[in-house]
């Protein structure tokens, strides 16, 4: 989080983190389209449709007294560009964690998830993380559940971590995972349509 007190403007840096094809950039899209800022937004893409390195967007949103400016990136699921998630992650305020909620894809849920932890030091239990459980439209009962998720990652040593169901491509849940972990990083806060609460 920066304070340009000159400007009178917070930053905050959002970074949507998540296995390959989970749906981090159809969050991110929605997202903007729902703030009418779609052309605030960069995403590199392969010709399929994949992100090469991330995606990139500012959100800015102006209150009575300061401004807030949102960096939201998504960092590549794509292992061949592992390497950049890191500085991806860099000076992150808030996480949105974008699982693929069918149960065939667990293990590479939890691999992207342990390899998020291991990039932070103990630090990680203090940054505020919420969970989507995403394509939560597709393939009836085999889906992965709340709790077991939960209890798959020792959240209980987690400060400020949440999880909801999610439907990207529809854009259910996402404004309120955004809206959840904005909420976690300053507690006033609360974002309707383009004016500050
Ligand atoms: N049915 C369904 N499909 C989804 C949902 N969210 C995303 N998809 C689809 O899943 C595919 C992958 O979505 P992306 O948003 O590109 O995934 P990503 O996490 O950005 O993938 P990488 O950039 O490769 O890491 C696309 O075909 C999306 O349309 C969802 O909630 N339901
Ligand atoms: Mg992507």
């Amino acid at each position: 989080m920066i304070f340009d007190y000159e400007n009178k403007v917070l930053q905050i840096k959002i970074v949507y983190y998540g296995p390959a094809m989970s749906g981090k950039t159809t969050s991110i899209k929605y997202l903007f389209s729902y703030f009418k800022k779609d052309n605030n937004l960069e995403s590199i893409e392969s010709s399929v449709g994949r992100t090469l390195f991330f995606d990139f967007g500012v959100l800015n949103f102006q209150g009575s007294n300061w401004g807030l400016k949102f960096l939201i990136y998504s960092a590549t699921g794509q292992d061949f560009y592992a390497s950049t998630r890191p500085a991806t992650l860099n000076g992150v305020d808030g996480i949105i964690f974008v699982v693929d909620s069918r149960l065939d894809y667990l293990k590479y849920n939890l691999r992207s998830w342990n390899e998020l932890i291991s990039l932070f030091g103990d630090e990680v239990y203090n940054i505020p993380i919420v969970i989507s459980l995403n394509k939560y439209d597709l393939d009836g009962s085999n889906k992965l559940k709340e709790n077991d998720f939960l209890n798959y990652i020792h959240y209980e040593m987690f400060k400020y971590i949440s999880i909801d169901k999610t439907v990207a491509i529809s854009g259910i849940g996402v404004i309120n995972s955004f809206n959840t972990v904005i909420g976690f990083i300053i507690p006033e806060l609360q974002i309707k349509s383009d004016i500050i609460l």
